[in-house]
C-alpha cells in the first residue's frame, strides 16, 4: 500500500489555467529522490499535501492541489489554483508558495525564483500610491535620476549633527536625506527630535534653494510604533517614511502602506536582511521576487543593488529588478524573471545604493538610465571637500553620464568632480 502521493501533484501536460499562480523554482534533489517526486514534493508541500497518503480525501480537493508542469533540469515550474488564495493577503502566499518547503528532508537546495501572479489575484493589492511619475510631480524631479545620501557614519550622530548633515546634503544639490538601516530612535538620536530638526533644516534648504527637499526618515519597529512615527512625520510635512521592509515583515508593511497613504506618504523601502536569503544561487528567495511582493502591496521603491558598488549583485539583476518595478507588463526573463502583467499596480523606483562614489556614477547610469533613485553616501561625505562638494561632484558626474562625456573631460570645468576622482578615480570597493 503507498504511504505517499506526490505524484498525484505531478502531470507535465498539464495546461495551468489563465487565473493560476504560476511559480518557477530551482530546486536539487536528495541523494535517491527522482526529480518529478522532489518536484512533486514542492507542488504537495506548498498547496494540500503531506506526506502520508490519508483515510480520506474529498474528491473536491483534488481542485485544491498545486501541478507540477514542466520540468527542465533544475527548474521546475507549478501552477496554484486560485481558491488556495486569501485575498489580498501576501503574508499567506509566501507561507504557501516560500513556506514549509525550505525544508524538506527531499531537496538538498531550493530557490523560489519568481511567481507570476494572474489580474484575478493582484486585483485585491493597492500598489505604490503615488506611482513613479506622481513622485517626480511631489519632488518636481524630471529628466534625471532622484539623488540622495545617508549621514555617514551610519549611527552616532545626535540629532542635531544629523540636521545639519542633512542641510549640507540638500544645498549640494541632492533631494534627499535618508537615515541608514540601523537608525531608528536612540538615546543620541531621538526619533521626534530628529524629525523636528530635519523639518526645519528641509525648509531652510528649500527658501534657500527654491528647490523641493526631503528625506527618508526611518520609522522602523512595531507596527504601533511605525504608525505614530507616520503621523508624527505628517505632521512636519514630509511626503516619505522609510521602512527596513524585511525585518518589519509583510503584513507590517501592507498596513502602513494605507496608513500612510492616508497621509500621503511614500514609503522607501530598505532591504537590510534580503542577503540572508537572496544571495545564495542555488537555494532561497530571489530579490526579483521580493521586489514584486513589495511592489505589490505598496512601496514607493526599494534597494536593488549597483553591481558596481560593496554589496554582491549582478548587471542583469538590477537590470531585471528594474523592469519588475518600473514596468506595466514584465517580460520574463530565462530563468531569472517570470512575465507580469501589472494592471493597475502603479510603478516604483529601483534604488541604487552601496559602495558608490561620483567615479561609479556613469556605470550605474549605464545600468538603470536617469528612472532611479541614486544614494551616494560615503562616496559624498568622504569628498576631499566635505558633503556639499561631494554631492556636487555626484551631480556633474550624471551631467557627464547625460552629456555623453567622460568624467575626466567633465572634470576638466568641474572643480568638485576633479577632486573626487582624485580620490576615488573609479575605484569599486570590495
Ligand atoms: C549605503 C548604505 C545602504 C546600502 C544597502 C549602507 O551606504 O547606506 O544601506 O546601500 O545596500 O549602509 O551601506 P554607502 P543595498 O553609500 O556609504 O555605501 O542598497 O544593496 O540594499
Ligand atoms: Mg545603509
Amino acid at each position: 500500500m503507498a504511504i505517499d502521493w506526490y505524484m498525484d501533484f505531478v502531470d507535465l501536460g498539464y495546461e495551468p489555467e489563465k487565473n493560476e499562480i504560476i511559480c518557477l523554482y530551482y530546486f536539487e534533489p536528495a541523494e535517491g529522490i527522482s526529480r518529478e517526486e522532489a518536484a512533486g514534493r514542492i507542488a504537495s508541500e506548498s498547496s494540500t499535501g503531506t506526506w502520508t497518503t490519508l483515510h480520506t480525501l474529498p474528491p473536491r480537493m483534488r481542485d485544491l492541489q498545486a501541478t507540477v508542469f514542466e520540468i527542465d533540469g533544475n527548474y521546475v515550474k507549478i501552477s496554484y489554483p486560485l481558491a488556495l488564495w486569501d485575498e489580498g493577503n501576501a503574508p499567506q502566499l509566501l507561507s504557501g508558495i516560500a513556506g514549509n518547503i525550505f525544508g524538506m528532508k527531499a531537496l538538498l537546495n531550493l530557490r523560489l525564483i519568481d511567481a507570476t501572479l494572474p489580474a484575478e489575484y493582484i486585483r485585491h493589492f493597492k500598489g505604490p500610491h503615488f506611482g513613479n511619475e506622481g513622485i517626480r510631480k511631489l519632488m518636481n524631479v524630471h529628466g534625471r535620476p532622484l539623488t540622495g545620501a545617508v549621514p555617514k557614519p551610519k549611527i552616532g550622530f545626535s540629532a542635531q549633527e544629523h540636521a545639519e548633515i542633512g542641510y549640507d546634503t540638500w544645498m549640494g544639490g541632492f533631494d534627499f536625506v535618508k537615515d541608514d538601516e540601523n537608525l531608528t530612535s536612540t538615546a543620541f538620536n531621538r526619533f521626534d527630535d530628529r524629525v523636528d530638526l530635519m523639518a526645519r533644516m528641509r525648509n531652510k534648504a528649500e527658501q534657500e534653494t527654491g528647490e523641493i527637499k526631503s528625506a527618508f526618515i526611518n520609522i522602523t519597529g512595531d507596527t504601533e510604533i511605525m504608525e505614530k512615527r507616520a503621523a508624527l512625520l505628517a505632521e512636519y510635512g514630509w511626503n516619505y517614511a522609510m521602512i527596513d521592509v524585511v525585518v518589519a515583515g509583510t503584513a507590517a508593511v501592507m498596513t502602513l502602506r494605507d496608513f500612510c497613504s492616508d497621509l500621503g506618504i511614500a514609503i522607501h523601502a530598505h532591504r537590510a536582511m534580503h542577503a540572508a536569503f537572496d544571495r545564495n544561487p542555488e537555494h532561497g528567495i530571489t530579490m526579483q521576487f521580493l521586489a514584486k511582493i513589495m511592489r505589490l502591496v505598496g512601496v514607493s521603491q526599494i534597494h536593488t543593488g549597483t553591481a558596481v558598488g560593496k554589496l554582491a549583485g549582478t548587471r542583469q539583476e538590477s537590470a531585471v529588478l528594474a523592469d519588475i518595478l518600473r514596468q506595466e507588463r514584465t517580460r520574463g526573463v530565462g530563468r531569472i524573471a517570470l512575465d507580469q502583467d501589472w494592471g493597475h499596480i502603479k510603478t516604483a523606483f529601483p534604488v541604487a545604493s552601496g559602495g558608490l562614489h561620483p567615479g561609479l556614477v556613469p556605470d550605474v547610469l549605464d545600468i538603470y538610465g536617469t528612472e532611479l533613485v541614486l544614494l551616494i553616501s560615503g562616496g559624498i561625505h568622504g569628498h576631499p571637500d566635505g558633503t556639499r562638494s561631494g554631492a556636487r561632484a555626484a551631480i556633474q558626474a550624471m551631467e557627464a553620464w547625460k552629456d555623453g562625456i567622460t568624467l575626466e573631460e567633465k572634470a576638466r570645468t568641474s572643480r568638485e568632480l576633479a577632486a573626487a576622482l582624485g580620490k576615488w578615480g573609479h575605484y569599486r570597493p570590495k
